[in-house]
C-alpha cells in the first residue's frame, strides 16, 4: 500500500482505466447475463440509502420498513399477503435460506438428522452448495422431453429423509418452468417441504399472465409452496446485489434464528450479519415507478424480441433447443460444437454463455438487448455458416 495519500483525481484515473477493461450492458454484446442495466431511479434510491445496514435494523427503522414493504409487493405478484422473509443478495443466498430452513424445520419437527433435497437435473448449481454447506444429500430428478422436473422421478427419489423438493419458474440454462401444481400436490401429501426457485422468472411470468402465455400457476397460491426465491437483480431492473426470499409464514424465519444479544433486535435468521439495506429503497423504487403496466411492457417486449430471434436463428439453419417459454433462446449448428460457435462470435465481440444439458448456445434477451442489437447479432450469425 502507498505511504502517502494519493490525489483523488489520480485515484479515479486509475479506476477508470480497470473499468474500461469491463463489458458494458449498453453495448448490447453482453447476451449470456441475466442481469441488466439498473434502471436510474433504483440507482438513485441505491446511492440514497448505500449507508444502511439492515443487520442492525433498529438503527435503520426506516430502511427496515421499506424492506417489509418491498416484500410486501413481491408478495402481491406472488400470491400471498404479508410473506415472511428477506431481501438478500440474489438467488443462491435465498436458495440457502429456504434450504436451511427445511432442514431445521424436518430436524425439529420429524427428527430428521441426515436430510436430503431433490432438485431438477437442471437446478442452479446454488443448490450444490447449499447441501455442500448444510450437509444435505443431493438427489437429482430426471427431466423430462421438455426440460422440466419428471414428477414420477422426483416421486421416486422421496424417502424418510427427504427434507425439501425444489421446483425450477425459469430454469437458469432454458428457461423452462416446471409443473409446480404437480409438485405441490406431492409436497402436500407427503408433508415436505417444496421451494420454488423463481430467482429468473418471478419477475417475468406474473406479467405475462394476461397475454397469451399460458403457465400453469407457479406461486404461493399452489398451497404446498413454502418458500420462493425471486431476484430483482435479474428481471426486475434492480442493481445487484437485489434478491428476495419469501416464506410462507415466520415459523421459517424462527427454526433459522439465532441469539444476537447485543444488536437492536436480539435475534437474527439470516445468514449474513452485517447486510446491504440500500437494495430494499431500490428494488421498492423500481417496482413502485414501473408498475404492474410497466413490468408487463417490459414482460412482452422481452419476448416480442426472444421469438424474433428465435425465428431469425432458426431461418438461418441453425436448430433451437427447445421452444422458448421465457426469454431465452438455446441453439445449435449440426456442423459446429456449441464452444466452437461460442468462441467465433467472441471474434465479432459477442460475448453469448453455453449451455451444459444439452450443450448448446444460450442466449438471455435482456432489457440492454435492443432489436437493432439482435439484428446486428443474427448478421454475424449468418457468416459463420
Ligand atoms: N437460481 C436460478 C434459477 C438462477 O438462474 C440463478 C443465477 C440463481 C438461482 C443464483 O442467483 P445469484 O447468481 O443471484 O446468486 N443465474 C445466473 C447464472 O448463474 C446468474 C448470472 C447472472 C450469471 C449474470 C452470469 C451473469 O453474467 O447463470
Amino acid at each position: 500500500m502507498n505511504q502517502k495519500p494519493i490525489s483523488e483525481e489520480e485515484l479515479f484515473k486509475e479506476l477508470d482505466y480497470y473499468q474500461s477493461m469491463d463489458c458494458k450492458y449498453s453495448d448490447g454484446k453482453i447476451l449470456g447475463s441475466m442481469c441488466t442495466e439498473p434502471h436510474s431511479v433504483a440507482k438513485k434510491a441505491f446511492f440514497k440509502f448505500f449507508e444502511s445496514n439492515l443487520g442492525d435494523p433498529g438503527l435503520f427503522k426506516g430502511t427496515k420498513l421499506i424492506e417489509d414493504k418491498t416484500l410486501n409487493l413481491i408478495g402481491s405478484i406472488l400470491s400471498i399477503d404479508n410473506p415472511a422473509g428477506h431481501i438478500v443478495t440474489g438467488g443462491t443466498e435465498a436458495n440457502l435460506m429456504a434450504m436451511r430452513a427445511a432442514k431445521n424445520m424436518a430436524r425439529s419437527e420429524k427428527g430428521i438428522s441426515n436430510g436430503e433435497i431433490i432438485v431438477p437435473k437442471s437446478a442452479h448449481f446454488s443448490f450444490k452448495k447449499a447441501s455442500d454447506m448444510l450437509d444435505l444429500k443431493l438427489i437429482e430428478a430426471d427431466l423430462d422431453e421438455n426440460f422440466c422436473i419428471d414428477i414420477d422421478s422426483v416421486s421416486d427419489s422421496i424417502n424418510e429423509n427427504t427434507v425439501a423438493i425444489v421446483g425450477i419458474a425459469g430454469t437458469t440454462e432454458l428457461g423452462m418452468i416446471d409443473n409446480i401444481p404437480k409438485l405441490s400436490d406431492i409436497a402436500l401429501s407427503e408433508d415436505i417441504h417444496l421451494h420454488v426457485d423463481a430467482a429468473f422468472g418471478g419477475f417475468i411470468i406474473p406479467f405475462l399472465k394476461d397475454s397469451s402465455f399460458n403457465f400453469p400457476s407457479f406461486d404461493f397460491s399452489n398451497l404446498g409452496v413454502r418458500s420462493m426465491t425471486i431476484d430483482p437483480h435479474k428481471m426486475a431492473l434492480a442493481p445487484i446485489p437485489a434478491g428476495a426470499i419469501l416464506f410462507r409464514d415466520d415459523s421459517y424465519l424462527d427454526a433459522m434464528s439465532v441469539d444476537s444479544p447485543y444488536l437492536t433486535v436480539k435475534h437474527q435468521s439470516t445468514i449474513v450479519g452485517t447486510r446491504v439495506g440500500a437494495t430494499s429503497p431500490a428494488t421498492y423504487a423500481v417496482m413502485r415507478y414501473m408498475g404492474i403496466e410497466g413490468y408487463q411492457n417490459l414482460a412482452k417486449d422481452a419476448m416480442d424480441k426472444t421469438m424474433f430471434l428465435a425465428e431469425g436463428v432458426r431461418n438461418l439453419g441453425y436448430d433451437l433447443v427447445v421452444e422458448p417459454k421465457l426469454n431465452i433462446v438455446a441453439f445449435n449448428h449440426p456442423d459446429f460444437e456449441a464452444e466452437k460457435l461460442a468462441n467465433l462470435l467472441e471474434e465479432y465481440g459477442w460475448r453469448v454463455s453455453c449451455s451444459s444439458c444439452p450443450k448448446a448456445i444460450r442466449i438471455i434477451v435482456m432489457n440492454h438487448l435492443k432489436k437493432n442489437h439482435i439484428v446486428n447479432f443474427l448478421k454475424d450469425l449468418e457468416k459463420l455458416i
